[in-house]
């Protein structure tokens, strides 16, 4: 039997006593309804191949390929790996393989029409120190905004890219730049909780529409500063053989790129929708 228990006050949950290569269902219910509530968990102390791991991904939705292919596993193209090739052949630190995932705050896929339902991480290798992910609720950042922003955006889309007003997309092949923004409400129902959250990425929006430029450059300014609130945050400390999902309809997240350089941090990673309706 699993045993669940809450890691932040919010959000993070930790499950351990189960290994995922064995569950049937029934014993992946709780696992499902334990990610609903907490909106990301961990599962400790797996042991897995890359086929126990995407059979495993398998059961929260569909995998797709991520757009960033010089990153995808060559046998594997829908499985990314996190954090290798570090180096450059001159010897220098490739900052946006060592600092991905670090450059602020985000939801996965918003530049996509359907964007990521969650992500998945395998931890295959752990710095002594640092490299914590950090998540923060988005349902939390919808309740805190004062009654003037929550009408303002009722019913407003957002416009997103993958590089968003910086234009960064350097793990991107040059064919895969520039492709035209994808359109989501700013605050969105969730489908399976039926919540209301704040949808907001500061690194991928381009503009609010119906706002005149100057507006929305404001109110992505305000969301930016508003989006974090006190108490919503779990800041998650990896372990070999943890298995982390987080929910990218209600939660933000962003690594701390704070490790050694020379230490190894490599996960697997999946990115997984909603099934096609
Ligand atoms: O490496 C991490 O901690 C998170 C990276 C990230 O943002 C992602 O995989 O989507
Ligand atoms: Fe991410």
């Amino acid at each position: 039997m699993a045993q669940i228990r809450p890691m932040g006050s919010v959000v993070g949950g930790e499950i351990t006593g189960v290994d995922v290569k064995r569950l049937d269902d029934e014993g992946f219910a709780p696992i499902y309804e334990a990610w609903l509530k907490f909106g990301v968990i961990v599962v400790r102390g797996q042991q897995l191949e890359i086929e126990d791991f995407l059979r495993y991904s398998r059961r929260f939705g569909r995998i797709v390929r991520h757009p960033s292919k010089s990153t995808r596993h060559r046998d594997h193209p829908e499985l990314t790996v996190l954090g290798i090739d570090k180096f450059d052949a001159d010897g220098s630190l490739n900052e946006a393989i060592y600092r991905r995932g670090a450059e602020g705050w985000h939801t996965d896929g918003a530049y996509d029409e359907v964007p990521f339902k969650a992500t998945q991480l395998y931890a295959l290798a752990v710095p002594g120190t640092g490299g914590n992910t950090y998540f923060s609720s988005m349902y939390m950042a919808y309740d805190a905004l004062p009654e003037r922003l929550k009408q303002l955006l009722e019913g407003r889309n957002g416009a997103f890219t993958y590089g968003g007003r910086n234009g960064r997309q350097s793990l991107l092949n040059e064919a895969d730049r520039n492709r035209p923004p994808a359109f989501h409400p700013m605050i969105r129902v969730h489908s399976e909780t039926a919540r209301k959250s704040l949808y907001f990425d500061p690194g991928k929006i381009l503009y609010i529409e119906g706002l005149e430029q100057e507006q929305s450059d404001e109110v992505i300014e305000e969301l930016t500063e508003r989006m974090i609130q006190p108490e919503a945050g779990y800041s998650h400390q990896w372990r070999l053989g943890d298995i982390v999902i987080w929910d990218n309809r209600c939660l933000v997240h962003k690594a701390a790129g704070d490790y050694p350089p020379e230490e190894d941090r490599i996960h697997w990673r999946v990115s997984i929708k909603e099934p096609m309706s």
